[in-house]
């Protein structure tokens, strides 16, 4: 069935100056953004975090299909699973499966396999991709899944930044157990676990740098 065109209804235009202003304070507001490690235990309103994933879910993909599964998580006792189940697997990757040369470079970010954020942040929004999607007959394959689920995430913690949150892209792998936890179908792969909620007293962040554009834009 084709998709019935329709006006595009947003057409009304900004001045540049109102496009420079708009786009200096978004680009100002969004530089604030930092991943933090250390959560407070504060709830967060539900509401808040179904607005940011409606935002979230207007993100572009391959022929719309939309080839995301946002399962939100805020009860302790699942939080808890989820802390052990990751534990376990970082363990193992801290202690023998990374590289030496990732090592080093996680060294600088202090990270180890304990994750008590998992279990203290109010919410966990753990994010699965799906390379095919249920359909009258069977299965529908989608495409360029990993871009759309890409670009969605990217939507969501940019939603959740702007509402005044804080998050945790987080990827202890493999993320098998989140399947069997959160009572997901084996054509849903886990993508990334997002972790959110607002800083703990006294919570730190490293010292980062972010490039300037003259490091990774060139003009033609
Ligand atoms: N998943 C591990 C390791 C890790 C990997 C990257 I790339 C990071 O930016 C941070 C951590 C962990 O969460 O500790």
């Amino acid at each position: 069935m084709p998709f019935t065109p329709i006006p595009y209804p947003n057409n009304s235009s900004y001045s540049d100056d109102e496009m420079l202003h708009r786009s200096e304070s978004f680009w100002g507001d969004l530089k604030q953004r930092r991943t933090i490690r250390e959560f407070s235990i504060a709830p967060i309103p539900l509401e808040v975090i179904e607005n940011c994933l409606m935002a979230a879910g207007s993100a572009p993909s391959g022929v719309n299909r939309q080839p995301w599964h946002f399962s939100v998580v805020t009860n302790p006792a699942i939080k808890r699973e989820i802390r052990e189940a990751a534990e376990e697997e970082e363990k193992s990757f801290y202690e023998h499966r990374a590289p030496q040369d990732w090592l080093d470079a996680l060294a600088d970010l202090g990270t180890d396999e304990h994750k008590p954020f998992l279990e203290t942040a109010p919410c966990l929004i753990a994010i699965f991709s799906e390379s095919k999607s249920p359909s009258e007959n069977g299965f529908s394959k989608n495409y360029y899944v990993s871009e759309s689920v890409g670009i969605a995430t990217g939507m969501l913690i940019t939603a959740l930044h702007h509402a005044g949150l804080s998050t945790l892209t987080h990827t202890p792998g493999p993320m098998g157990f989140l399947n069997r936890i959160l009572d997901r179908p084996k054509h849903e792969k886990p993508f990334l676990l997002l972790v959110v909620g607002n800083p703990a007293a006294g919570a730190m962040v490293p010292t980062i740098r972010k490039k300037p554009l003259s490091e990774f834009v060139s003009y033609v």
